[in-house]
């Protein structure tokens, strides 16, 4: 019996489908003042299969060429949370409750993501390393690492920045316009974040399963 449910188990992961949403940021969105190509949103695509959610950050400059940029992300999944910060200190923020943090750069590797988890305070609880292509980076995590399963849906924002410790968010991917005019000016998603739901299984999967797991236990 133990044996069945562990090919079921895997017969569902083998077979359980991709999905994902993409989201759209404007090239002209940066001011002046703080205006980088390598910290230029043009875009970004979240998925998730049965394990695994990923973020793939797009940017308009070739990011292995000019690689100083730091890729943030930030989530609100759960109540509470940091309204007004984030783990590595900076001035950029969630007004609704930021729950878990990326922090994440592309110069070096292994290693390069954080993730945080607020619980009162921050916790660095895991590190990952990205895929870095020439305009995109990829952050690809377990949905368990951040409390998820199927039919849960957060909010998020995707931030760029510079390498300083005080440096904030010079593009931010759910704001189409400017999010800032200098390079410490405090930014707050508020109500400019996006939405991901993680999917429910469609019912003909399940029904999949039900045969695949009805035959296997006929045959025994
Ligand atoms: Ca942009
Ligand atoms: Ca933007």
């Amino acid at each position: 019996m133990k044996k069945i449910i562990i090919l079921t188990i895997a017969a569902l992961f083998m077979t359980a489908p991709i999905f994902g949403t993409v989201y759209t940021d404007p090239t002209d969105d940066l001011d002046s003042a703080v205006n980088n190509d390598n910290l230029n949103f043009t875009g970004a695509e979240v998925t998730n299969d049965g394990t695994t959610i990923s973020f793939t950050i797009n940017i308009l400059a070739d990011i292995q060429s000019t690689d100083w940029g730091k890729y943030m992300i930030g989530i609100d999944s759960v109540a509470g949370g940091d309204t007004n910060g984030n783990a590595w200190a900076r001035p950029i923020s969630m007004s609704s409750g930021m729950d878990y943090w990326f922090g994440g750069w592309v110069d070096a590797t292994p290693d390069n993501i954080q993730l945080w988890y607020y619980n009162g305070a921050w916790t660095n609880t895991a590190v990952y390393t990205s895929t870095i292509n020439s305009n995109s980076v990829v952050y690809s995590v377990p949905l368990a690492a951040l409390g998820l399963s199927a039919g849960n849906s957060f909010t998020f924002d995707i931030y760029s920045s510079g390498g300083g410790g005080n440096d904030t968010a010079i593009d931010a991917l759910s704001l189409s316009t400017p999010t800032v005019t200098g390079w410490s000016e405090p930014y707050d998603s508020g109500a400019n974040v996006s939405s991901y739901t993680v999917p429910i299984p469609e019912p003909g999967a399940i029904f999949s399963l039900l045969f695949i797991t009805g035959y296997l236990l006929k045959r025994k």
